[in-house]
């Protein structure tokens, strides 16, 4: 799944395509890519962002949908927590409702996706975007998402959602420590069998990245975000060998020919056995 972000604000790459016609372009260039999902978002929901109102996304996401939509035959989802910003980019041509509050800020969004036939993505997070790095705290982290993840694929399903067309997403970096993530991922397999629907995983440039590698390097703080594209390949081979379906990533052809690389090793592996 390829990021085309939308706002003026996102932790990597804010600002940079914000004007629709950047955004259009930098989508079709994922699509060239390789990637098989474009993700169009236009609320930040990196530590410490503020709400955007509803029309204010819905002015930045509609016509970069539609546009994309009518531009490429990869198949297009919307970043959105809004009930009425899904309906409107599920009728400009989204068919995958991709929501980070898991439909526990707007409920109807579940409907939303559901009278649409589209598809639709749980996301785990601990609290909300404004606050959720302040003291994030878990007894058995694996178990909690695993368990709020199953929860709410439910709640998907009991909306209307057809149940081959949901995914759920630990929501790596929300509300949750390095360490919090670090054993995520490590518990990835667990996960994956606990929720029982395909598992995307989303760590791209994400501040544990440089956090991880800083420490590991004896630096202090953590690596800049334009410093963090080897740790975040390191992340998409990880969780595609544990059994991730969908890396959410922004550079989609360095994480295509990594993913590549590992399906041929995995065949090999195969042949050899
Ligand atoms: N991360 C961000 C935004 N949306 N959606 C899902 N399902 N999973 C994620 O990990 C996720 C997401 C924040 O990253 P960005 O600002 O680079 O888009």
């Amino acid at each position: 799944m390829g990021i085309v972000n939308v706002t003026p604000d996102s932790f990597s790459d804010g600002g940079r395509f914000l004007e629709p016609d950047a955004a259009v372009a930098h989508g079709i260039e994922l699509a060239g890519q390789g990637a098989d999902v474009l993700d169009v978002g236009g609320e930040s929901t990196r530590p410490g962002a503020a709400p955007v109102p509803a029309d204010a996304e819905l002015r930045r996401v509609v016509p970069v949908v539609e546009r994309l939509a009518a531009t490429t035959s990869v198949p297009i989802s919307v970043d959105t927590t809004k009930a009425a910003v899904a309906r409107a980019a599920l009728d400009a041509g989204a068919t995958v409702v991709n929501d980070v509050s898991a439909g526990q800020l707007e409920p109807d969004i579940l409907e939303v996706a559901a009278e649409a036939g589209a598809g639709y993505v749980a996301m785990h997070m601990q609290g909300e975007p404004r606050t959720m790095q302040a003291d994030p705290r878990y007894e058995d982290v694996v178990a909690e998402v695993g368990d709020f993840l199953a929860d709410r694929v439910g709640a998907a399903r009991a909306a209307g959602v057809a149940p081959r067309a949901i995914a759920a997403d630990p929501g790596i970096g929300f509300g949750k420590t390095a360490e919090h993530n670090l054993r995520l991922l490590a518990g990835l397999p667990a996960l994956v069998e606990r929720v029982g629907v395909p598992v995307m995983v989303g760590a791209s440039r994400k501040t544990f990245v440089g956090k991880v590698l800083a420490r590991a390097g004896a630096a202090s703080g953590d690596l800049p975000v334009n410093q963090r594209e080897e740790g975040t390949l390191a992340t998409v081979v990880w969780a595609a060998e544990r059994g991730a379906s969908v890396v959410r990533v922004h550079d989609v052809l360095s994480a295509v020919r990594a993913v590549r690389l590992l399906g041929a090793l995995q065949a090999a592996e195969a042949d050899a056995a």
